[in-house]
């Protein structure tokens, strides 16, 4: 049987320096104990003699509609239905040997106007009610996302996942940002891949748009038919896959613990029992370099696939035409990946102006202006930064201010 690394699994909360240093800035796995997320209410009622209480969940929010994959021997459908029939459904599914998993479900923004106490978890910048507590959830606080989250895009990036046992994740990442996820009820299998290793479980190694490794079973498979390198029909495998496997990090995830997915990590995700769990993509400081340089490569991306437009608006309008283009790339980024510069820049700004936490429980200020201040540098010399609009350059010069960088 082979063994490769494992994901620390901590019995005692650590302290914010410690989690800072140990994990976040070197950008490694972690699990953390239930006592982080115990008074939740989701952690009182979403489980019945320790088992998911579906009951529960199609009582309590039954008429949110969401995207649901019901995976059966025939087949694997995505659909959007109702949490109420989601539930009816499930025992038919089961008795046939399928599953069914909710993915993506925004609950908490599906509750917002509700009362507080309907919310599944206590953060002071969900219910803004600060009497409530938030110092079991240490860590949550510095996130830049989620803060302000419809100034800068229309997502609020929190999630809850709802299977039943067998439904999975196949192997993705969640671009450059970090992933929360809490489990409240149920044991998760999680494989992680680290950054360095990405290469491996591409279809051709040295190209980074071919195609990912789907699940971990599905290349074992492969691997066991002999189909790795060389496919019988003349293709080339997943050579990496050989040393993937080995490099993986597999951990189990009980009921109340919460995994730290660093950034830019594939992962996979298979419920071992029925789970119900809670997600939150962020960003903070920490990671905000590999966000600058996301946005950097989309934006030249769309600036590349648009080349044809500009040619034809140069031609129309040799004098004034860089402002039209950047704009008209700016649309096309927005609409690809939920925002462009102008909420880049105001989500720094914001969380520069507005820390939505305690210095305590942040990285030092020098840490946080030293990387906004060589990102300000950076985006000084792009080529479409002279032409972005002047809200923009108000934000950056409020930046530059802020934090004394050259401008
Ligand atoms: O729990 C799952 O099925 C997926 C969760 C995930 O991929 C994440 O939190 O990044």
């Amino acid at each position: 049987m082979k063994r490769g690394p494992s994901v620390p699994v901590l019995d005692a909360v650590p302290s914010y320096e410690a989690f800072l240093e140990t994990y976040l800035l070197p950008n490694r796995p972690v699990v953390l104990p239930p006592a982080l997320v115990e008074a939740w209410p989701a952690f009182r009622e979403w489980a019945s003699d320790g088992v998911a209480d579906w009951d529960t969940l199609r009582a309590k929010y039954g008429e949110h509609t969401v995207p649901v994959v019901i995976t059966t021997p025939s087949g694997t459908q995505h659909t959007d239905m109702r949490v109420d029939k989601a539930v009816e459904q499930i025992p038919a599914i089961q008795q046939e040997g399928g599953s069914l998993y909710i993915k993506d479900w925004h609950l908490v923004r599906g509750q917002r106007g509700a009362a507080p106490t309907s919310m599944p978890y206590w953060m002071n910048n969900v219910t803004s009610q600060p009497t409530h507590d938030c110092a079991s959830v240490p860590y949550y606080p510095d996130v830049w996302l989620a803060t302000q989250h419809d100034a800068y895009t229309q997502d609020d990036f929190r999630f809850c996942y709802a299977g039943t046992a067998g439904s999975a994740t196949p192997i993705h990442r969640d671009d450059t940002s970090y992933s929360w996820s809490t489990n409240i009820v149920g044991r998760k299998r999680w494989r992680l891949f680290a950054p360095p290793d990405a290469h491996l479980l591409r279809r051709f190694p040295g190209r980074s748009t071919s195609e990912t490794a789907s699940t971990y079973a599905e290349m074992e498979a492969h691997r066991a038919h002999d189909e790795l390198g060389q496919f019988r029909d003349g293709k080339l495998g997943w050579p990496g896959w050989e040393d993937a496997r080995l490099r993986v990090y597999t951990v189990e995830q009980g009921p109340g613990q919460t995994i730290f997915v660093p950034s830019n990590w594939y992962h996979e995700v298979e419920n071992v029992t029925d789970c119900i769990s809670l997600n939150h993509n962020w960003c903070n400081a920490v990671n905000l370099v590999s966000m600058y340089n996301a946005m950097e490569q989309e934006t030249d991306n769309v600036a590349e696939a648009l080349v044809d437009v500009r040619d034809m608006m140069q031609d129309a309008n040799p004098s004034a035409w860089q402002q039209d283009f950047v704009q008209v790339v700016q649309d096309v980024v927005h609409q690809d990946a939920g925002w462009a510069w102008d909420a880049f820049w105001r989500m720094v700004l914001h969380n520069l102006q507005t820390p939505p936490c305690a210095p305590s429980l942040r990285p030092p200020a020098a840490f946080v202006h030293q990387q906004v201040r060589a990102l300000l540098t950076r985006f000084a010399a792009r080529p479409e930064t002279p032409w972005l609009g002047a809200p923009l350059h108000t934000h950056l010069h409020a930046l530059q201010q802020l934090i004394g960088a050259p401008a």
